[in-house]
Parts: C-alpha cells; structure tokens; sequence
C-alpha cells in the first residue's frame, strides 16, 4: 500500500496540506470569519445608529428599580441569554470550531460566550451619555440597580467605554471575537488541546493580517491588554451568580433559562 492511499503525502513545502497556513488561507480565513459576525449580531450598526435617540424614560427606569432582586435577576438573565445565542451561533460558524468535539465546543464556550458578549457590548454601547441598548432602548448604569450587583454593572460599563475608544470596525471585532472563543488553550478540560491550538494560531495570524491591512498594528496590543480584563468581568459575574443563588435557588433552578445554567451553573 503507498502512502497517499493511507494517507500519507511526501512532504511538500509549498502545499497548505501540512496545516502551514498560506496568505490565501488567512486571507479567506478572515472573509468567513467577518461573515459568520454579520450574521450573527442582533443589530446591524445602521440599526444601532438609527437607535440612538431612544432612551428610558424617569418612569420606566423607575420601574426597573422597583422590582425585587430575584425578578430583576431573572429578567437580565433571560436577556443575557439571547445575546449569548448569538453567540453560540457564531461559534458554529466559525472555522476550525465546527469540527472541534462536542465537550471542547462546550468548554470554549462555558469560558468564552461571556468574553465575546462584553465584546459586542460595545457595539451597543453610547459613550456620549455611558447607556448601553438594553431592551429597546438605551439605559444607564441605575436601570440595573436591583440587581444589587453594582461593582459588576460599574465594571462592565467601563469595559464598554474603554473598548468603544479603540474604534474597532466590524472586521476587526469579528476577528478578535473568534480568537477570544477560542483563547481558553489553559483550561484543563479540552480534549484535543492541539487541534484547538491550531485553530487559535490561525486566528492570530488572521487578526495579525487584518491590523496590519487595516495599518492598525498598535491595535493588537491594546486588543491582548483587554482579554485579563475579560477573564476578571467573567469571574466576577460567575461569584455574583453563586451569591444570588444562595439567596434563590429556587429562581435560578426553575425560572432561569437552561443555557444560561449549562453554561454559567
Ligand atoms: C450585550 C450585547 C447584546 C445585547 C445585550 C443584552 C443583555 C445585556 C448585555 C448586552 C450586556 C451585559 C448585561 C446584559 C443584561 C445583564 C448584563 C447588561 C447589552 C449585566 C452585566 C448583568 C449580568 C448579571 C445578570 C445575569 C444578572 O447584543
């Protein structure tokens, strides 16, 4: 038998079969990645801009304030779980995480569908007057008093300020998205360490390849100065998620959405 039938081919430099990533690879790489984004937002910037004026009212903030912790809890998870659909779905779409095993797609996202929702916060975010589109309109941080998380809101608010400074285009995000999904090379529990490693180096290179069309190179350090900042907001929401489970575990265990558990419980 020879070896191409086993499927064993001569080694050959100039061939991308040996998963050295060709400028064409990366190049399409990149293309896929900014569609699978455009595809998965909930709003595209038009929208988001035609939005704008739209904001709470004294009277419905008001009304945001006056439900009890556990309703209000129960209301932001749901909507956090949409986003983070979204998210999932640009997961699937993403090449080299489709053909991950089912437990690796799962860790990458238990870590990461957090990461890359606070990403795309920005995109919702106003920096004229710090309100995020939460809802169907935009709300400040005193809309989510209820939740009696204020060091997290605080937190997740100056994250979006700070990002939607950088002016990132919806390339840029899309690319650096991916490459947070698939950041989680750390974690103890992935199976094919090596086939995620691959799949995230490739993702370097295409965040590399669109900075540097884009004559944007300064970008990437301030892009990898953010992902600490990430992990901490994530880590915050999981303790703020375990102190409000002690308090209502009844809540979360039969009003929560089962996403939102699978991932984050
Ligand atoms: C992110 C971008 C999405 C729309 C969206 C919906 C829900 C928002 C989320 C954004 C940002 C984070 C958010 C969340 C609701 C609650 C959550 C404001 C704007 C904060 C951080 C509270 C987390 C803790 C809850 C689970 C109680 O396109």
């Amino acid at each position: 038998m020879s070896g191409s039938e086993m499927g064993i081919r001569p080694f050959d430099p100039e061939s991308s079969f040996f998963s050295y990533p060709t400028s064409l690879h990366i190049e399409e790489l990149s293309a896929s990645i900014v569609r699978s984004h455009r595809e998965t937002t909930q709003y595209r910037p038009e929208e988001l801009q035609a939005l704008r004026w739209k904001v709470f009212s004294r009277e419905e903030i008001h009304a945001y304030q006056s439900k009890s912790v556990d309703e209000m809890w129960q209301h932001c998870a749901v909507r956090l779980t949409d986003a983070v659909q979204y998210v999932v779905e640009f997961a699937k779409r993403i090449p080299g995480f489709r053909q991950l095993c089912q437990n690796d797609q799962i860790a990458l996202l238990k870590s990461g569908s957090m990461e890359v929702v606070l990403v795309r916060m920005s995109r919702m975010f106003n920096t004229e007057n710090n309100t995020v589109f939460f809802d169907g309109k935009f709300a400040g941080t005193e809309l989510f008093k209820s939740l009696a998380c204020g060091d997290l809101i605080a937190a997740v608010f100056d994250f979006a300020h700070n990002l939607c400074a950088l002016r990132l285009t919806e390339q840029q995000m899309a690319v650096f998205t991916a490459l947070v999904l698939l950041n989680a090379v750390d974690r103890p529990c992935l199976e094919d360490r090596d086939r995620v490693q691959r799949a995230r180096r490739d993702l370097e290179l295409a965040l590399n390849h669109i900075l540097h069309r884009d004559n944007q190179e300064s970008l990437l350090h301030k892009l990898y100065q953010r992902v600490p900042v990430l992990k901490s907001l994530c880590a915050l929401h999981i303790e703020k998620l375990r102190w409000f489970r002690q308090l209502y575990p009844l809540t979360v265990h039969s009003l929560f959405p089962p996403l939102y558990k699978e991932l984050f419980g």
